[in-house]
């Protein structure tokens, strides 16, 4: 059997950084692991090809090689989703979709021969079995929560190295917490679920095997969800990073508790961790209240501090739209994310996913107005929200205009330097000749052509002055400040 594997592609979002990999001469932030992880799933003898539309085009000769479509994808990536399905069945072939669209969308799928909702690990082998026997069914519904020890290691192989800025590994699925409008709980469950430490030290050999040095993102969906076994990780992976001369620089997802804990955070910075996303949501104590996100308590700021103090750069989500957001929510969100030095802070109109608890009470409250197009960060809203809509859409923008102006955003990755100028494990590892060309075409985009080019100069000037040892960080800071600028020109203005 010849299997093509799809990544259907993506809007320009804040996650799809497009504006900013062209500095480093890739196409796509991160590869598509789920699919990597199909591709490990299937019978060896099977040959496999990846396709990922968001490094390079899907063209009919691939379609017809495969005699099988495997297709994944977000609620995002729904439109290119169909025009994939649509392209595969024209050409007469056997199209499976999985992922977290097709296992949450309320949507028919009536073109797709075969669906798989929730986690492959166990559906996977069934369809094979029935695939073999003729007797596939039209859809595999994972039962139960399957643990990952059944998750093989990635086929790393099959993704382009050179068309991603960083790789992935995951280590564990699921999140304790309970936020309202959190899809995660729903999908992949509360009680978060982790893989051995030999399973994760093999997932990272494999990726050293393939040549990949740099940028690693732990794609958990709470890194530290389940901290028994990240305590236990934690060390082991110091010792692999210290073996192998640190070649990966590690990014996450964590609930802000883990400011609570200074063992994992010192843990984390001597593993190489050098940058973490949190929820914040927002600063508003009955906002979060509503939103049941009773783990971020407490100072919100001196919590960001703390994480920060131990060299991991902050990144955060925020959300505008609770039922409980005053007036003057706009202004409070300004002033927490300039007061945070959060300079990569994503912030979007609350958005009811498919079967959460939020779509759930919004639909008894008759205020839901259909599925979301998954783009929190477009400006649409699928519900009635408790503030005139023209109103909070235009406090979004506004936020957005202020954040992402370039003397604020410039401002903030200085202050985040600042905070962060801790002494990491090991320096930051540049390849010198990438580092260089794109180092040029940075100075040419934003210090010559750019029209707010005094800012960015000015910039600069700091970074060398006061932040030399940052200086990789710096530089990667004023490419995603760029990104944001004209997804804001694009969304916000
Ligand atoms: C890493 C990640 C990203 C990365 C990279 C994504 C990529 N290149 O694929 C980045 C940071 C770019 C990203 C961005 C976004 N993301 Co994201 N992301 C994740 C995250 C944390 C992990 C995904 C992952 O790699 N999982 C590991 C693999 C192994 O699991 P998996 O993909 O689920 O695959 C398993 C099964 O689903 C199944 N499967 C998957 N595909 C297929 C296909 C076939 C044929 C079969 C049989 C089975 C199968 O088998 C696998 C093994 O069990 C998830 C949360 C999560 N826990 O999954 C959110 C998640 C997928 N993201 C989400 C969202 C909303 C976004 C954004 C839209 C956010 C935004 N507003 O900007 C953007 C859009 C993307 C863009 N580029 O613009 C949502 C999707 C919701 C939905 N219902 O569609 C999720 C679920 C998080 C959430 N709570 O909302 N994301
Ligand atoms: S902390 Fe994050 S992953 Fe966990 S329930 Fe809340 S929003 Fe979902």
């Amino acid at each position: 059997m010849k299997a093509l594997l799809v990544n259907p592609e993506f809007p320009d979002t804040y996650w799809s950084f497009r504006h900013a990999l062209p500095f480093e001469r890739k196409r796509c932030a991160f590869p598509p692991l789920g699919l990597l992880t199909v591709s490990a799933m299937l019978p060896p003898a099977w040959e496999r090809k990846l396709v990922d539309l968001n490094v390079r085009s899907l063209k009919a000769s691939a379609i017809e090689w495969a005699d099988i479509v495997l297709i994944t994808g977000m609620l995002v990536q729904k439109e290119s989703i169909h025009e994939v399905v649509r392209r595969c069945k024209e050409l007469g072939k056997r199209v499976v979709l999985g992922g977290p669209y097709v296992t949450t969308t309320i949507e028919d799928l009536p073109d797709v021969d075969h669906i798989f909702l929730g986690e492959a690990e166990t559906t996977l082998p069934e369809f094979l079995a029935d695939l073999e026997r003729g007797t596939a069914k039209r859809t595999y519904q994972a039962a139960d929560k399957p643990p990952l020890a059944l998750t093989p290691v990635p086929h790393f192989q099959l993704a382009d190295m050179k068309g991603y800025s960083a790789m992935s590994v995951q280590y564990s699925r699921g999140c304790p917490f309970n936020c309202e409008f959190c899809d995660i709980i729903e999908i992949y469950g509360r009680v978060p679920r982790t893989k051995s430490i030999q399973q994760m030290l093999a997932e990272l050999e494999a990726l050293l095997k393939v040549g990949w040095r740099g940028t690693v993102f732990i794609v958990d969906d709470n890194f530290i969800g389940n901290k028994k076994n990240v305590r236990r990780l934690l060390p082991e992976l110091t010792r692999w990073q210290e073996q192998h001369d640190f070649p990966f620089s590690f990014l996450t997802e964590a609930s802000i508790n883990l400011a609570d804990d200074e063992q994992l955070l010192s843990e984390m910075q001597r593993a190489g961790f050098g940058r973490v996303f949190l929820g914040i949501e927002t600063p508003v104590e009955a906002s979060l209240h509503e939103a049941q996100k009773s783990q971020n308590r407490g100072n919100l700021l001196e919590s960001v501090k703390k994480i920060q103090s131990y060299g991991m750069e902050v990144m955060a989500g925020f959300i505008v739209g609770f039922d409980n957001d005053p007036d003057d929510i706009f202004e409070r969100q300004i002033s927490f994310i300039r007061d945070s030095a959060i300079p990569l802070a994503m912030v979007g109109l609350l958005t009811a996913l498919p079967d959460t608890q939020l779509w759930r009470r919004l639909e008894r409250e008759g205020r839901l107005v259909g599925e979301s197009t998954g783009n929190n960060t477009n400006c649409s809203l699928n519900f009635v929200p408790r503030m005139d809509a023209t109103r909070l859409i235009e406090g979004y923008q506004s936020i957005m205009r202020t954040i992402y102006k370039p003397s604020e955003y410039y401002r903030r990755s200085l202050d985040s330097l600042k905070r962060t100028a801790q002494a990491l494990p090991r320096p930051a590892r540049v390849d010198l000749l990438s580092g260089l060309a794109s180092f040029t075409r940075l100075i040419v985009k934003l210090g010559v052509l750019d029209r707010e080019r005094r800012e960015f100069w000015r910039f600069l000037g700091h970074a060398i002055a006061r932040h030399r040892d940052q200086f990789p960080q710096s530089m990667r800071l004023a490419a995603m400040g760029y990104h944001f600028r004209k997804l804001n020109e694009a969304y916000g203005e």
